[in-house]
């Protein structure tokens, strides 16, 4: 046995007694010995193996986000069969299971059927999780007969399946029947987030994506416990959401794009409503965004009464920001929001409307104050708590609104003041995490106002100690915005949101003690055979050691 192992087996000799995990990096791993040196514990690597110097990581060596804890029990496998069940103990472990079956059934052509017993074979959802994990985690203890995850809320089942996804073979994730074997290596794993906001953000105004499109963006972005989802559905280039009570918002508003594409480029209240319970039903929670008071043109050349001159403006498909503004003056504008937050938040059962407020270089800074101050009530009367990007937060004291920091400085004195108040701040510098920043300057798609953003500047900061006086009390989560001028499709799409999209996963979830880039970047890296088996048209950046 080589020492790896025996300090292994001592581990678990000691921790069984104690019951005490081993926290941060997987325990097998140990310090510097990254997926490839690890001990002999690969999968189907088996006690009595023998010394394995360069064995190859174990799935255990490969989750993103990196868990709490993990404790390996190398003399164990699991092996999904045909006969197992998905095992609900409450009734708020459905939707979890179900989407487990869905992603399970195609590959191994197993029934997998969902039962309410908690006896046999298969994947057990239980409900008695350790309180310390809160609603978000979850413990995962694989056994020989059961993978059983134990969690507080429909929530931590679903990132405890997200993680039990990376266990199996990247083959599970296939959409026709693969052979097996299924196996799970043997482990107890804790786990809990480090922030309550990992989100991703697509600019659907720019360029329009159909709701097949946005669904795929979904899916991906559920895989790595990304639990909110940001939609932008208005700009200068379209209005993208049906509003009843004012009809050209779409019929102009949402009949061209960057480029001038036409089309009927918008969501019917019906569409949107299916996109937020397809988000739902991966434990994933939308976000919707109506850019305002800058931003408007689509609105502004939908209805003529927005603007101050009581003229239609021309639909827009070019790609300059900052010359819109909706009349600050106008009783009938603020009609108008109140109409669009009333219809919204109606079909919108997530608790944040997001008002952007960004770039508003067309707007008087006093006239900009003016209409938050009557804005920002409209919100709160549907219902709902403000996001924005965080230009806004100087405009109110309330400590409830969420500022998005989106800006390249390592300071903002507004923000700095808002998290002293005591608002929570979502971190999205552009320079770190924008997903539409070119990696280099080869690259084709996005734009580089920002910078330049390979993967290694994306994953090289600390959400909780980046902005002065913004420390990690203060800080929400982890969003990546993806804004669409230059991105047309899903292959676009992937190509810039893998693999940063799973960094800004890492970074909302992960222990700040776990930031290491040389032990990250091979968990990353290992994530590339389960994005081949998904198509996933990933940047296969230098920087990374991509996984065969
Ligand atoms: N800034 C604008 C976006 C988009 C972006 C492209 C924000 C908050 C530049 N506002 O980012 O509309 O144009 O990188």
């Amino acid at each position: 046995m080589n020492t790896n192992r025996v300090r292994t087996a001592l581990t678990a000799l000691v921790l069984a007694g104690s019951g005490v995990l081993v926290t941060g990096p997987s325990a097998d791993a140990g310090p510097g010995t990254g997926p490839g040196t690890g001990p002999g514990t690969g999968p189907g690597a088996g006690p009595g193996t023998g010394p394995a110097a360069t064995a190859a990581a174990t799935p255990l060596q490969e989750l993103v986000p990196q868990p709490v804890q993990i404790q390996p029990h190398p003399d164990i496998t699991f092996t999904l069969t045909q006969t197992a069940k998905i095992q609900i103990a409450t009734d708020t472990a459905r939707k979890p299971a179900e989407l487990l079956a869905s992603i399970l059934r195609p590959s191994t052509g197993y029934d997998l059927q969902i039962t309410d017993s908690v006896t046999g074979d298969g994947v057990v959802l239980l409900n008695n999780a350790d309180p310390k994990v809160g609603n978000e985690g979850y413990q995962l203890d694989v056994t020989p007969k059961q993978v059983i995850i134990r969690a507080n809320a429909a929530a931590g089942h679903f990132n405890g399946i997200a993680s039990l996804r990376q266990l199996l073979p990247p083959k599970a994730e296939a959409k026709t029947k693969q052979p097996g074997p299924w196996t799970v290596p043997g482990a107890s794993i804790l786990d809990y987030p480090r922030y309550q906001h990992r989100g991703a953000m697509l600019d659907v105004a720019r360029h329009f994506f159909t709701p097949d499109q946005v669904k795929r963006y979904i899916d991906q972005i559920a895989a790595f416990k990304i639990n909110y989802f940001h939609l932008h559905l208005s700009d200068d280039q379209g209005w993208r959401l049906e509003i009843k009570s004012w009809p050209e918002l779409t019929k102009i508003g949402g009949s061209t794009e960057v480029g001038g594409r036409k089309g009927n480029l918008f969501y019917t209240q019906d569409q949107y409503k299916d996109l937020v319970a397809y988000a739902q039903n991966r434990g994933i929670t939308v976000i919707p965004e109506f850019d305002m008071p800058g931003h408007t043109n689509a609105a502004l050349a939908s209805y003529a009464e927005l603007n101050c001159d009581g003229k239609k403006r021309p639909l827009y498909t070019g790609t300059d920001v900052g010359f819109s503004s909706l009349c600050i003056s106008k009783d009938v504008t603020y009609k108008f929001i109140e109409d669009v937050v009333k219809e919204v938040s109606a079909i919108t059962p997530g608790p944040y409307f997001h008002i952007g407020g960004d770039e508003a270089l067309s707007t008087p800074d006093a006239d900009f104050v003016k209409f938050m101050n009557r804005v920002l009530p409209i919100v709160k009367k549907y219902g709902k708590v403000t996001t924005g990007w965080h230009e806004f937060i100087k405009t109110t004291t309330d400590t409830a609104p969420i500022p998005q920091f989106w800006g390249t400085e390592t300071s903002d004195a507004n923000v700095a003041a808002a998290a002293k108040r005591g608002n929570k701040v979502l971190m999205s510098p552009a320079n770190r995490i924008y997903l539409d920043m070119k990696y280099n300057k080869n690259t084709k798609l996005g734009q580089d106002w920002a910078g330049l953003v390979e993967v290694k500047t994306a994953y090289g900061w600390n959400p909780g100690a980046y902005l002065s006086g913004v420390g990690e009390a203060s800080i929400r989560g982890v969003e990546a915005p993806l804004w669409t001028e230059t991105i047309k499709t899903s292959a676009d799409i992937e190509y810039m949101a893998f693999p940063r999209l799973p960094v800004a996963a890492e970074l909302g979830w992960s222990t700040a003690a776990t930031h290491s880039w040389d032990k990250f970047a091979p968990r990353l890296g290992a994530q590339a055979p389960r994005w081949k088996v998904q198509g996933i048209n990933y940047y296969a950046s230098t920087q990374v050691p991509w996984k065969k």
